[in-house]
């Protein structure tokens, strides 16, 4: 059911009418569910950068928070788990999480709901049906499908100019697609300089390792052709709960003096994910990093010395959480995104959620999925809706016990604003 037809059944005068307080919940699930949301942060791929886009089932199940919970729930080591195929690596999984141990994490629940999503049995022993079924698929209307059960009408990547398999494909000239929107990723750039600096100077930048001379410049030459190849709608980069700004070293400089200036001059935000303790575990790879508390007096010294830098902040600490919205109801160029990680949790999005509703208003980007594989923006987007309608109700319910009834149509209004428009409008892409 889309807004349209939605439009249609209720006509302009079941949008504009004041709904009973028996009639919030409904009319809050009906637009939740009818509104195209926009996934400001994903890992997903468009179709033109190929393998990089993972899908079906082996990856599903080998989802690296999946990995995290077999180490918890078998006997297997990581040094024999590293070694398997992909398939026998989703065997293992699938037994450990799913036959011997019924799947109730939300990693693992949301593998079952993909399943029932595509009418697929969530209860085998094995994944033979599953592989059957994904294998048959054909890669662009299986986007199409996906998109649609998940409600979303485009997402957001993430794109690292210096991944050796990504690279290539855009200096080759991948073609765009308006349902994928390129962002440039930086990690390797901002956290990794000491590794990386030297595959800039071999392209011709004059960088060198102690950020002297000509680096910030060629770092911001280096910025500006990958803006104009990719058509990026923010550039980002995760942080260690460690950060702090203004920062002596390479990353406080490279920030201050290409990269903030770099979003200045294209009119884009900076994305920034606060709060990662990297490779806690390096024995678990990808499922190895961990979360810390981070000292947010960095964001409030970004968001008060570059007033011109429009910051999108998602921070992985749920102590975080509170002080992230007192700093957005300070500085206009902050704008709050998603229950980031180990916070998209039912439990967690709904208190994070309430908070943020109760001190910004509609002025926040409530969540975003963080799919690394295609299907699990079918569970993660599904879960939001579930989780949200009660707390949007709530707040109506509220608002009208306190004087003020509310309509569908100011319903649809802030759940446009809340899934879109403050995107589009903080990207300067509306
Ligand atoms: O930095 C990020 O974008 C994180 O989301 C990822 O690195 C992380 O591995 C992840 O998949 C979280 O959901
Ligand atoms: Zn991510």
């Amino acid at each position: 059911m889309t807004t349209d037809t939605l439009s249609e059944r209720v006509g302009s005068d079941g949008l504009s009418a004041r709904l009973e307080t028996a009639q919030i919940f409904r009319v809050v699930e009906e637009e939740l569910a009818a509104t195209l949301f926009i996934d400001v942060h994903t890992h997903l791929f468009m179709p033109s950068l190929g393998k990089l886009g993972l899908w079906g089932i082996d990856e599903l199940v080998t989802y690296h928070y999946l990995e995290a919970e077999l180490f918890r729930s078998s006997r297997i080591k990581p040094e024999q788990y590293w070694p398997l195929s992909k398939r026998e690596k989703a065997d293992v999984i699938w037994k450990a999480l799913f036959v011997e141990n019924a799947p109730v994490s939300e990693a693992t629940r949301g593998v079952v709901a993909v399943l029932r999503a595509f009418d697929l049995s969530t209860d085998n022993t094995d994944l033979s049906q599953a592989r059957a079924f994904f294998g048959a698929q054909e890669p662009r209307a299986h986007i199409r499908r996906v998109f649609a059960l998940a409600g979303i009408s485009e997402v957001v990547m993430t794109n690292d100019p210096l991944d050796p398999d990504e690279a290539p494909l855009w200096e080759h000239g991948a073609d765009p697609d308006s349902q994928f929107r390129p962002v440039l990723r930086l990690d390797r750039i901002l956290n990794k300089w000491s590794d990386q600096w030297q595959i800039l100077s071999s392209q011709g930048y004059g960088v060198y390792a102690d950020g002297r001379g000509t680096t910030a410049l060629e770092v911001r030459r280096f910025l500006g052709e990958w803006y104009a190849r990719m058509k990026p709608v923010y550039m980002a980069c995760s942080l260690p709960d460690a950060f702090a700004f203004p920062e002596e070293g390479i990353r406080g400089r490279l920030l201050a003096e290409a990269v903030l200036p770099a979003c200045r001059e294209f009119g884009i935000p900076l994305s920034l994910m606060i709060g990662v303790r990297y490779q806690v575990n390096p024995a678990l790879r990808l499922a190895g990093d961990g979360a810390g508390k981070a000292d947010l007096r960095a964001l409030e010294r970004l968001c008060a010395d570059y007033p011109d830098n429009r910051l999108l902040v998602s921070v992985l600490s749920r102590e975080n959480q509170h002080e992230l919205c007192v700093y957005a109801r300070k500085f206009s160029n902050l704008m709050p995104f998603g229950c980031w990680w180990f916070l998209n949790n039912p439990s967690i999005v709904e208190e994070i959620t309430r908070e943020r509703l109760e001190m910004l208003g509609t002025s926040f980007i409530p969540q975003h999925s963080d799919a690394r594989v295609l299907e699990q923006v079918v569970y993660k987007w599904r879960n939001t809706r579930r989780t949200l309608a009660p707390i949007l109700a709530n707040s109506y319910r509220l608002l009208t016990d306190d004087g003020r009834p509310v309509s569908r149509a100011d319903v649809r209004r802030d759940i446009t604003r809340l899934f879109r428009g403050n995107f589009e409008s903080f990207c300067g892409s509306r």
